[in-house]
């Protein structure tokens, strides 16, 4: 299996990501601080969304074999900056959160064009709540 980094802003969804691919029930729990869970790095999106930061984030990954950008569909913000994908030196994809309450289709394109201007080169969509995508993903990281 992958080991990897999930990053993205606060309530993207990281965390469920983990729950997901781990075949568990979604339940909140604010991620205060960096958590490393056997191949996964959970970072809090406070890591992401305060710049000052983006240092701890740089050094997290170089232990990792992958970076995994996590934005929500329902979350039009732009907090990916262009560069990213340089600091992290690692490669990059991206996962598109919350599809199962996305607005519109347009919303979801709209995602997915921002990974991919973030420099991420494969993108899967998913719902962590209905599991929508989580097998594609859960393959592409060598989960058995
Ligand atoms: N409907 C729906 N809700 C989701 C999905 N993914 C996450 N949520 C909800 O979104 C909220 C935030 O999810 P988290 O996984 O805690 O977000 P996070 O990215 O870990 O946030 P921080 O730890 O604050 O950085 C929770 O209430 C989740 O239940 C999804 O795919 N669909
Ligand atoms: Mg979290």
């Amino acid at each position: 299996m992958k080991r990897f980094m999930l990053v993205g802003a606060v309530s993207a969804g990281k965390t469920s990501l983990m729950q997901a691919i781990y075949d568990r029930d979604l339940s909140y729990h604010k991620t205060q601080a960096i958590d490393f869970k056997e191949n996964i790095i959970d970072t809090p999106g406070e890591y992401l969304e305060q710049r000052f930061r983006y240092r701890s984030l740089g050094i997290t990954a170089a232990n990792t074999d992958l970076v995994v950008l996590v934005q929500s569909c329902t979350d039009l913000r732009c907090v990916f900056a262009p560069g990213l994908a340089s600091m992290f030196a690692k490669p990059m994809i991206g996962v598109v959160t919350k599809i199962d309450i996305a607005r519109s289709q347009k919303d979801i394109d709209w995602a997915v064009k921002n990974l991919k201007l973030a420099g991420c080169k494969q993108i899967f969509l998913v719902s962590n709540r209905d599991k929508t995508g989580i097998p594609e993903f859960r393959e592409f990281i060598g989960m058995k």
